[in-house]
């Protein structure tokens, strides 16, 4: 448990200091110049901590993304690990000053997390009472059915997150008839992935097609939290399935939550940027700002919720109201 221990509270200082440096931009309607913001803040940080890092899932390959590119080797030097990151997730969430846009990494040791490439994923996200005892290959009403005995009700008291895309048209009509309810978001699979595994937000399931790099992150949170994702690459032509064989990726396999995060070890960390289900956004008061942060450890089995208060100005007077 070496990472973890060591590394918990460092890689939250990496979403905490990406959350501010976004939200200062959040809501100006430019979703590049939050992602950027975001970026260079979690690439300044990283590159502070004690590791060799190289980043597995980042932000693309090294001549389309200046920072933290696939291959970006990070840190001061010690513990070998690989990183995902996505900087902001949920960009035109964020630009928009919408609910819901997070900051969000996983770290693991050498291996420890599915280098999938940039493309689609078709998932199926369960809460731990549901693990083992869903199918991705099953019809929509099948997994309903399986969802609805897991958390002992019915299929009518069962909310399915969805991405609001017009691919997701049939997906959507298949979830009503059966009897559920469907949750349209804009963006930012990965937070509802962890609302889905946590009791008490209302909703019981992510279902559709979202990003492959987001699968992994959300992996990586499922498996700290016990929940289930099962995925499958969807490549949309064949540049992408070239890409996808490339990588060692099987478009006719169903990937489950411990193919893409194998590690032993697992850091995983989100900050709100904007307000959202299960994390507040960050918010500035005159001389500081006070984030919201998950952060939680496989092999350690603690998940923290962290209330942080920083102070820009030293000496500066703040009051501090709980
Ligand atoms: C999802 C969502 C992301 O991309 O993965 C989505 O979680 C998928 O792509 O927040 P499309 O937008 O093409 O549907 C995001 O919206 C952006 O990373
Ligand atoms: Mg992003
Ligand atoms: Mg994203």
């Amino acid at each position: 448990m070496e990472i973890e221990r060591r590394l918990v509270l460092e890689v939250v200082r990496v979403t905490e200091q990406a959350a501010l440096a976004a939200s200062r931009l959040a809501g100006k309607g430019d979703k590049e110049a939050v992602d950027e913001a975001g970026t260079e803040a979690m690439r300044r940080v990283l590159n502070e901590l004690p590791i060799r890092g190289t980043v597995v899932i980042g932000e693309g390959e090294m001549d389309e993304a200046p920072m933290l590119y696939i291959g970006e080797v990070l840190g001061q030097g010690g513990a070998e690990v690989d990183i995902a990151v996505d900087p902001v997730e949920g960009t035109t969430t964020a630009a928009k000053g919408l609910p819901n846009a997070v900051t969000v990494i996983a770290l693991s040791e050498k291996g420890g997390l599915f280098h999938a490439p940039d493309m689609y994923m078709e998932k199926l996200i369960v809460p731990p009472p549901a693990a083992g005892l869903v199918d991705l290959t099953w019809p929509v009403p099948a997994n309903l059915k399986a969802l609805a005995l897991a958390l002992q009700r019915s299929v009518e008291d069962l909310v399915i997150v969805v991405l609001d895309r017009p691919r997701h048209e049939r997906l959507i009509r298949e979830i009503r008839e059966a009897g559920a309810r469907v949750k349209l978001i804009s963006d930012g699979d990965v937070i509802a992935a962890l609302a889905a595994a946590i009791r008490g937000t209302g909703v019981h399931a992510v279902m559709g097609i979202g990003g492959a790099p987001e699968g992994v992150l959300a992996a990586a949170a499922l498996k700290c939290l016990g929940g289930e994702i099962q995925a499958r690459f969807a490549p949309q032509d064949e540049e992408e399935r070239a890409r996808l064989r490339a990588m060692g990726g099987d478009e006719n396999r169903v990937y489950r939550t411990e193919d893409l995060a194998p590690g032993r070890e697992i850091v995983f960390a989100a900050t709100g940027i904007t307000d959202g289900d299960i994390l507040q956004g960050v918010r500035f008061f005159g001389g500081g700002a006070r984030t919201h942060s998950i952060v939680m450890g496989h092999a350690t089995r603690v998940v923290r919720f962290i209330d942080s208060i920083h102070l820009f100005e030293t000496g500066a007077r703040v009051t501090i109201r709980v």
